[in-house]
């Protein structure tokens, strides 16, 4: 058996060494190429040459963003530049006329990664500029590259290191690298960056939403060493038909022409590649009959190592296949109903700072899966952390991921919609190694127009040519006439799966009661996940009234069973994220009893307190898999 394994690879190993002049981009949308983001280090957390900056970094507040520019649009003044490489404690001890505003390296201390919201009561609410700064050695080697990686900084940031600017991002929830090779000291290195956390009518989300600010940088940050010539990037999918494709990047004076390899102990697969005139070498090859499918009930996971010349990588990836066939989801070829349940980013506890870490992600999704029985998780409204999806494919949990197109953002602005698609893209080229991400929406809850319309068919567009092997939806909005429910949106023809948000019997006028009587009218030919539905709750108060009373754990329960069994009725309907799973911070949300800035839809209170409907949805899914309407037991 080994040795025809052995055999069968050594042949594809020749064929794919003679095939690898492969063009540079899988099927092309004619702006794709600026899409793909210049670096991407993918896989950053993985490389053995990796420092993680996290820890306590100093900060000073600039409200006035007097740091970046001075009044009339002049250059900043020099003593209000925080990101200048100067002692100002030794210049103050040298007496003189210069003198400065801030100081840095006096300044107060925050943790890294985690929003300033949380950090300190005078910050709760602060919404603008502030500079925060890490000082560190490093020690790279004779001819290496050093660089800069950020998983997120919300919501635009200006990076300077010893003084030097390095660039900067627009966007709160996508990783972006920057070299800093050139910049870099062996030590006491002062890394400045301003980070602006200012939403308005041109950025992505616009300035209104329903969560918290959280500005900051919100995820880890690495400085990271690598060859001159190095892998980049390296991906591996299973494919429809049943093969294994992929590609590997080099970036460096040595990327073209190359000679690179893909290898799964495991499987015993070792697949030698080249790489063509622009640094990327394709990969494939049929699947191996040993291979295991990823499933949420059996979430198999192969260590795959890529290697060129001078550079290795590794990832843990799952290999799934997910499709559309009429109205059903077909994971892995067979129907599956998705349980699950939408989600913020923001961990269990009293005074969350979006810091999701490895142990954060697992109580999180260890809720969805053990406790609720669960298969599936909307992480709603924004791409959420590498180590929340990295999770998910551990632990066996099918995920949605969204870009933060939420309600409305300037539909006719063709820089804010390239803006959209660059976001979308970053995401894309983060999490297409990641088997638990099926479903990318384009966006939730914008009100239907031609020019909004156009502005989502773009980015389905762009996944279709970007990402093939994953499903398209949305989050719509329903239209209400009398008791019947329709959507009317034209966005339908450019989605694979069809969902709707829909509140009846928390918002409107409508008693749970009138629940029953609702008619919904809905095509038929795609699936429909019910994205969201919700009401909201106070853990701990209740109403043992036989009519309970909004906000009490018993209102919330008993909109559960009257919207559960509600959808129940719709015949195409393939699988449910209720809104949401724990209590999550809003500064909409202002009712002094009730709310105190938290939107209380969750199951679980901020700090993980089971609410009655908890148990009410964990019950209908228990009931949906013993009666195999959720066939997921591979
Ligand atoms: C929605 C939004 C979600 C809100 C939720 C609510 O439709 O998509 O972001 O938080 O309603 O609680 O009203």
């Amino acid at each position: 058996m080994m040795r025809c394994v052995t055999r069968y690879v050594l042949a594809l190993a020749l064929i794919l060494s003679v095939g690898s002049a492969h063009t540079a981009e899988p099927p092309t949308s004619p702006s794709q190429p600026q899409l793909r983001p210049a670096l991407l280090l993918t896989g950053a957390a993985n490389r053995e040459q990796s420092i993680d900056l996290s820890g306590r970094w100093t900060y000073s507040k600039d409200l006035y963003r007097t740091g970046l520019n001075d009044i009339n649009g002049w250059v900043a003044k020099s003593r209000m530049q925080r990101y200048r490489d100067v002692d100002i404690a030794t210049a103050e001890a040298q007496g003189g006329t210069d003198f400065f505003e801030f100081d840095l390296d006096r300044g107060p201390t925050m943790e890294i990664p985690g929003a300033w919201n949380a950090a300190a009561s005078e910050l709760r609410y602060y919404d603008g500029l502030i500079w925060l700064q890490r000082r560190f050695d490093a020690a790279p080697k004779a001819g290496q590259r050093s660089f800069l990686r950020f998983e997120a900084v919300n919501y635009r940031a200006y990076v300077y290191l010893n003084g030097h600017k390095i660039g900067q991002h627009e966007g709160g929830f996508t990783p972006f690298v920057l070299e800093v090779t050139e910049q870099l000291r062996a030590s006491d290195n002062r890394l400045v960056v301003g980070v602006d956390s200012k939403h308005d009518a041109q950025t992505i989300p616009g300035e209104i939403t329903d969560w918290d600010l959280y500005g900051g940088i919100t995820r880890p940050v690495r400085l990271i060493h690598t060859p001159a010539t190095f892998i980049d990037d390296a991906t591996l999918q299973l494919t429809q038909t049943g093969r294994l494709q992929g590609s590997l990047q080099l970036n460096g004076p040595q990327a073209a022409n190359q000679p690179v390899r893909l290898h799964i102990a495991s499987l015993g697969l070792q697949i030698a590649a080249h790489t063509d005139a622009q640094g990327e070498a394709r990969f494939d090859l049929p699947a191996p009959d040993a291979l295991k499918r990823w499933s949420p009930d059996a979430p198999t996971l192969y260590q795959v190592d890529f290697a060129s010349a001078q550079d290795h990588l590794h990832d843990r990836i799952g290999f799934r296949t997910i499709a559309v066939r009429g109205n059903e989801i077909l994971l892995n070829g067979k129907p599956v109903f998705l349980r699950g349940v939408s989600l913020h980013e923001e961990e269990l506890g009293a005074n969350p700072a979006r810091r999701i870490d490895a142990a954060a992600a697992r109580a999180l999704l260890t809720e969805v899966k053990q406790g609720l029985g669960g298969n599936y998780v909307r992480l709603s409204h924004y791409p959420h952390s590498e180590t929340m999806l990295r999770a998910a494919d551990e632990l066996g949990l099918l995920v949605w991921s969204e870009i933060p197109v939420y309600w409305t953002v300037d539909w006719d602005n063709p820089a804010v919609r390239d803006k959209a698609r660059r976001m979308q893209a970053e995401t894309v080229y983060r999490d297409r190694n990641r088997a638990a991400l099926v479903l990318w929406s384009v966006g939730n809850e914008t009100p239907v127009a031609e020019n909004r319309t156009r502005f989502h068919a773009a980015l389905a567009a762009d996944l279709r040519a970007l990402d093939p092997g994953r499903l398209i939806s949305a989050a719509l909005l329903v239209k209400r006439e009398g008791n019947t429910i329709r959507i009317a949106d034209p966005l339908l023809p450019y989605l694979d799966v069809m969902a709707i948000n829909s509140y009846a019997g928390w918002y409107g006028d409508d008693t749970l009661k009138d629940l029953a009587g609702l008619r919904w009218d809905l095509p038929t030919d795609k699936p429909l996940i019910a994205s969201e539905f919700g009401a909201d709750a106070l853990a701990g108060h209740h109403d043992a009234s036989g009519t309970p009373r909004k906000w009490s754990e018993e209102f919330q329960a008993d909109y559960y069973r009257a919207t559960l069994a509600m959808l129940e009725t719709i015949p195409n309907l393939r699988g449910l994220s209720p809104w949401v799973l724990k209590d999550f911070r809003s500064p909409r949300r202002e009712h002094p009893v009730f709310q105190n800035g938290w939107n209380r839809k969750g199951l679980l209170s901020e700090t993980g307190q089971r609410k009655l409907a908890f148990d009410v949805l964990a019950r209908h899914y228990r009931e949906l898999t013993a009666n195999k309407k959720s066939y997921d037991d591979f």
